[in-house]
């Protein structure tokens, strides 16, 4: 066990116990399919899920179940309670532990392959369907030890492009498939000013960004990231908690819509960009203490996993706010909370000015490797003053990624300036920097993707779409 050692030691056999005895009413029920599959595959680790489905009449209330491995080793999880290492055991939480008849529950974790190749392993509980298979694993008394249907979707791809890759590998709908992007690309790493993947060839990322995630984040689930892969044809998703104006700081649990968006990004095999949003509170030293408080809980959920890039100050700004006195600071700070758990990790810094003085990044860069900055532009407002810092930047072997950009005003409203959105992502592409676009909202205004009464969870048509989503949607496919 190597994340959540501490974690597992404290959960007790008394309350593995106790899951046993919620659920012993169904002990012998049998009534749900258990399937164990893979999500996602690097060469010595994988993340993998187990969906519990509810295929008969009666509410399962409460559930365990159980795994073992021949070499595999889980290193930590999510959405579920786990005790126990070989047999692995996993009981549910107090709000995913009713499952009605026709829904599912799944839940997540990180294996490594101890050198081996990726197991799957039947999965056992006293509410998964027998079948002919007698356990040789359980050591629980209080669930029976049926064996049931194990389904595994994925295979590793192990393809290479030599050239830029940008684009989704094919993909079928729903859940990670076998050449998903991620899988196929794996960590990314900065290379001076590239971004390269895990055979050492260049990768540019596009892709969306959420609104602020505790005004909007309704529009981001996985039905509406799921649509803009397949539709829109991101790779990245970029989830936009903003620290201040009700964010964070006042309402914590605005995280647990970040954890859904990385839940739903490793799932659908693509990146994800974890935004701490700082923006009316400009200096990122002002919630330093938060930021490594939430950056710890992150990384050490899901562990070194290749799909999250943490993007750990938005945009500083504001009077004596600049990258010597406050950033880089707070980066070298923060940066090592991140990398204990996650020591492969892309991390994104934001620069002073909304994240627009990218030279002075470049010229005190941070000590870690690994690390690109940011550059944020807004098209009706940032021109080619910008774009020559941007150039300045990466001649100083900067890693410049564009985490955020709009087609209109700074203000994030206005009309759409199309000619000069253009004229940047010609730009962008020519140089291979990776794009976020801002954002998933149908607000009325300039910079928002949808129209009001857009769908929450995707399947937007044209008319769904405003002048703005239109022309991003278009950029994103070219
Ligand atoms: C804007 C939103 C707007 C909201 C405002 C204040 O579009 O609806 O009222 O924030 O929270 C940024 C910021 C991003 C801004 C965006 C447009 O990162 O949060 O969103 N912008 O102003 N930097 C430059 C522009």
């Amino acid at each position: 066990m190597i994340n959540s050692a501490r974690r597992y030691a404290l959960i007790t056999p008394a309350l593995w116990l106790l899951a046993g005895l919620i659920a012993t009413p169904f002990a012998h029920a049998q009534t749900a399919d258990c399937t164990y599959s893979i999500s996602n595959e690097w060469s010595t680790g994988y993340t993998a899920n187990i969906r519990i489905t509810n295929n008969s009449a009666q509410t399962i209330n409460g559930w365990n179940v159980s795994w073992h491995y021949q070499n595999n080793q889980m290193t930590n999880g999510w959405n579920a309670n786990f005790t126990g290492s070989n047999p692995f055991q996993a009981s549910n939480l107090a709000w995913n532990g009713n499952i009605t008849p026709g829904t599912h529950v799944e839940f997540g974790f990180q294996v490594n392959k101890n050198g081996g190749a990726a197991e799957q392993p039947a999965v056992e509980g006293n509410i998964c369907h027998s079948n002919s298979q007698q356990s040789s694993v359980s050591s629980q008394s209080s669930y029976s030890s049926s064996v049931v249907s194990v389904s595994s979707v994925y295979s590793s791809s192990s393809s290479s492009n030599s050239s830029l890759s940008s684009h989704q590998s094919s993909q079928s709908s729903g859940g990670a498939t076998a050449g998903g992007f991620v899988s196929e690309h794996g960590h990314l790493r900065a290379s001076g000013s590239q971004l390269l993947n895990r055979h050492n060839q260049p990768v540019q990322l596009r892709g969306m960004s959420s609104h602020g995630l505790q005004w909007y984040g309704e529009f981001m689930n996985i039905d509406s990231i799921r649509w803009l892969r397949d539709d829109w044809g991101i790779n990245v998703i970029r989830a936009a908690m903003y620290t201040s104006s009700d964010g964070y700081i006042s309402n914590p649990s605005v995280k647990y819509k970040v954890f859904e968006i990385v839940e739903a990004a490793i799932e659908l095999d693509i990146y994800v960009l974890v935004d701490w949003h700082i923006l009316s509170d400009g200096n990122p030293q002002t919630y330093q203490q938060q930021a490594k408080v939430f950056f710890d809980e992150v990384a050490s959920r899901y562990g070194n996993i290749p799909n999250i890039i943490y993007e750990i100050a938005n945009e500083p700004n504001g009077g004596g706010v600049n990258w010597n006195n406050a950033i880089r600071p707070y980066a070298q700070d923060v940066i090592p909370v991140i990398r204990q758990h996650a020591p492969d990790s892309l991390v994104i810094v934001g620069t002073a000015t909304w994240s627009q003085d990218v030279t002075d990044a470049a010229a005190n860069p941070v000590t870690f490797p690994n690390v690109g900055y940011a550059m944020h532009f807004y098209a009706c407002t940032h021109g080619q003053w910008l774009r020559d810092k941007v150039d300045q930047a990466r001649a100083q072997g900067a890693l410049i990624f564009s985490t955020e950009w709009g087609t209109a005003d700074a203000t994030g409203d206005g009309q759409v300036c199309e000619q000069q959105t253009r004229e940047w992502i010609n730009f962008l592409n020519a140089r291979g920097i990776s794009w976020v676009n801002w954002s998933i909202t149908p607000k009325v205004e300039g910079t928002a993707a949808l129209r009001p009464g857009a769908s929450p969870t995707g399947n937007w048509s044209a008319s769904d779409l405003s002048p703005s989503g239109t022309l991003v949607k278009e950029l994103i496919s070219e």
